[in-house]
């Protein structure tokens, strides 16, 4: 329309990826396919995400195939979406996914440097109640002449060479970073089929009063975590006032809650789950990433930098904070007044 504004800089991811690999004089371009696959297989996600609330809710099964099989499990599809695409970009020797028990390995790319661990579709069970659910990744580049096994994915997140998720809200919003890079969200835009830049550089808010944590779990908790959580729901200092409680139960939808306004999410290990519930490799670890490279923090139960906590095995599980630096803090505070304590 005259007059109207129009940007016509618009940057898509695909643009954004190439402009990256240009800073890299070594790059093969093997991660910019790898990153090629990633948003395909979010894109596809996408689609069945939406296609089957259209399905379940309306019976509306589109080209309902011949053989009647069931409407496989939203799961199922996203992993095994998510699997193909991995697959198909020849970028990729190991896969881990929540979904698979054993880690897979691509035997026809025997040269592939990279490792993908994921959680193709987190927090499902909110699925049929509309709730946000996401896709939470991590990509590692193997050691050279790795054999491929399920030990060489058993690094802390320092090693992570990109991590991020996709939230499958609204529209689905895009968050990635790269080792050592800044955190950029994009949202796909359906008409061009493309991720677009919409929050470049995200930065997380240095406090907020805001805390997110299933407090069902409270009889579980550690004394120092009782102790935190009840010093911000009943302030002692002149004029405190209590923090807002946020909790939505998918971690991606909690997790981009907290990088766009602050404040600190978590889920501690507890009595009932001593090791915690979150997975290091596809969750706690990619999550970790963004937070840093946004400016906040992410600890474990033991206070340690959830970058540096190394899985047991590829399931492994942690206690996680993470949040805005000075929340993550007072956590940190509260725990080393304890120590003393003992
Ligand atoms: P709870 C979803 O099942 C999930 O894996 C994460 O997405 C979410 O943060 C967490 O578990 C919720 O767990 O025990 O509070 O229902």
């Amino acid at each position: 329309a005259v007059g109207e504004a129009i940007n016509t800089d618009i940057i898509t991811l695909t643009r954004f990826l190439t402009e990256e690999q240009t800073k890299h004089k070594e790059a093969t371009g093997d991660f910019t396919l790898l990153c090629h696959a990633l948003q395909f297989a979010f894109k596809s996600i996408s689609y069945y995400i939406r296609r089957s609330t259209l399905i379940n809710l309306t019976g509306l099964a589109g080209a309902s195939n011949a053989t009647g099989d069931d409407q496989k499990k939203l799961d199922v599809i996203g992993n095994d979406l998510f699997i193909s695409a991995m697959r198909s970009c020849g970028r990729v020797r190991l896969l881990v996914s929540e979904e698979e028990e054993e880690c897979i390995t691509f035997d026809e790319f025997p040269t592939a440097r990279y490792a993908v661990a994921c959680d193709p579709i987190d927090g499902s069970s909110n699925l049929d109640a509309g709730v946000s659910v996401g896709t939470i990744f991590s990509v590692y580049k193997l050691e050279e002449g790795s054999k491929g096994t399920k030990e060489d994915l058993l690094l802390p997140g320092t090693e992570m060479v990109a991590s991020g998720f996709t939230m499958y809200g609204a529209s689905a919003q895009l968050v990635i970073t790269m080792k050592g890079g800044g955190v950029n969200g994009f949202t796909l835009d359906n008409n061009f089929g493309e991720f677009i830049l919409t929050h470049p550089n995200m930065r997380i808010p240095k406090k907020r009063a805001i805390y997110s944590v299933n407090e069902g779990n409270s009889l579980y908790w550690e004394e120092p975590v009782k102790e935190y959580i009840n010093g911000l729901k009943f302030p002692t200092e002149e004029g405190g006032k209590p923090y807002s409680a946020r909790y939505i139960g998918s971690m991606v939808a909690d997790a981009y809650r907290t990088l766009l306004y602050g404040g600190i999410f978590a889920y501690p290990s507890d009595k009932k789950s001593p090791k915690g519930k979150l997975r290091i490799l596809y969750e706690c670890a990619p999550m970790a990433m963004v937070f840093e490279n946004a400016g906040g923090l992410a600890v474990n139960s033991k206070m340690e930098r959830m970058m540096e906590v190394i899985p047991e095995h590829i399931h492994d599980r942690s206690g996680i904070f993470m949040g805005s630096e000075q929340e993550v803090q007072r956590v940190i505070d509260v725990h080393q007044k304890h120590q003393k304590q003992k």
